[in-house]
């Protein structure tokens, strides 16, 4: 199988190479990637001279390049990770999100249909469904909560769902969908919330807490996230969602606790900032639809997947460094300016 991979230099579709590269070394995988700050070369460094790896810089929104690429390598398979991926920046910047992650998917899916793509996977996420309130704990996120988007970001992932979906309806393209709760691992990028604490941490330098640190993510390794991708891929049944999630709820204030910890740093670092705008409370995903039909299951419970990303990014500091020494200064100056 040849499978096209979009934004495959970033933080999720690089993790998707390495595992592809791991469990389907016989499948070809072609990377198109515009290398915006988030994309990474580095990140796919180990796979760059293996054979069935090809990467090419461009931009989903490209029309031109999109098609030429469709034309020359005919495709079995699109999985669709690019994406602006960053709230907060959606905060500040939104019509990015909006050329992007929409416009973007619908070039994907009409090359995708002029070629005769057999599986398109949109990558979207569980933002897409608003946020569940903190004090009901009995509630969670099914393939069937209504679309209901909280900032720019998830807003412009819903639009492109409802897109694919169209297609599926109208044109009858062979699509599927999956929605992820919080990914955490290697190679992500340090404006995310781990990441960044965990550089921060290490450099003694506060860590900004948004509002009281009450707001709850369900995480998920992004090892789990992309061995379901890629079994929806194989397996999924063509039209249906499934959301993807491992019941590792925790507030933003234990997974800061959780960092500090580890790194045996003290808690006096945490600084509670201006809340984000419009942020949302809890998310929690009910993954019974991937677990029951396709027989997915995680391996990282949070315990050994936090234990396990820490050290990797003790053991990499040139990966990240080379990142928070260039133009991320600027970034986290001008972003928490007013945070204080
Ligand atoms: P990321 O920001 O780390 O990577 C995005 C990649 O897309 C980068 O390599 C970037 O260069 C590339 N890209 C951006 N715009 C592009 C364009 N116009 N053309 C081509 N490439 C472009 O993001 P991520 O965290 O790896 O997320 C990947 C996908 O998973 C996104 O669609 C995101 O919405 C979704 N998702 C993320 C999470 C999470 O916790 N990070 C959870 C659920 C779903
Ligand atoms: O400095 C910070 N301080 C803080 O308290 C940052 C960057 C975040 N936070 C909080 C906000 C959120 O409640 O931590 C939580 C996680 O924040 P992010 O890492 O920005 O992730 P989130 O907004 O939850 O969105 C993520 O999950 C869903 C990804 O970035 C999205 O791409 C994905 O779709």
């Amino acid at each position: 199988m040849k499978i096209l991979v979009t934004g495959g230099a970033g933080f999720i579709g690089g993790n998707y190479c390495h595992y592809m590269y791991e469990h389907h070394p016989e499948d070809t995988v072609v990377v198109l990637d515009a290398l915006t700050y988030a994309g990474n070369l580095e990140t796919l460094q180990p796979l760059m001279d293996q054979p069935n790896f090809k990467f090419v810089k461009g931009d989903i929104r490209d029309r031109e390049l999109v098609d030429k690429l469709f034309a020359e390598e005919q495709f079995d398979a699109v999985i669709n990770f690019a994406a602006e991926s960053h709230v907060d920046r959606s905060v500040e910047y939104p019509s990015i999100f909006v050329e992007t992650n929409v416009l973007g998917t619908q070039v994907l899916l009409d090359a995708s249909r002029k070629y005769n793509v057999k599986r398109y996977h949109q990558v979207s996420t569980d933002e897409v469904y608003g946020d569940l309130p903190l004090d009901r704990k009995d509630l969670f996120f099914t393939e069937d909560t209504p679309l209901h988007t909280s900032s720019p970001y998830s807003a412009s992932k819903a639009s492109a769902d409802l897109l694919v979906l169209a297609y599926y309806r109208t044109y009858k393209m062979p699509i599927t969908i999956s929605r992820c709760s919080n990914n955490y691992g290697a190679y992500q990028f340090p404006e995310k919330l781990i990441p960044l604490m965990i550089s921060r941490a290490l450099a003694d330098e506060s860590l900004p807490v948004y509002g009281n640190g009450a707001n709850v993510r369900d995480w998920v390794h992004v090892y789990d996230h992309n061995s379901a991708v890629d079994l929806i891929l194989r397996k999924g049944k063509i039209g249906e969602v499934y959301n993807i999630g491992g019941h590792n709820e925790r507030t933003n204030l234990q997974v800061v606790e959780t960092i500090l910890s580890q790194l045996g740093k003290p808690e006096s670092l945490i600084h509670y900032v201006k809340d984000r705008p419009g942020h949302d409370l809890r998310y929690a995903i009910n993954p019974d639809k991937i677990m029951h039909e396709l027989g997915w299951k995680p391996i990282y419970t949070f315990d050994t997947g936090m234990k396990e990303t820490i050290q990797w990014y003790l053991d990499n500091k040139e990966w990240w460094e080379h990142i928070i020494n260039g133009a991320y200064q600027n970034y986290y100056a001008e972003m928490y300016k007013d945070r204080q």
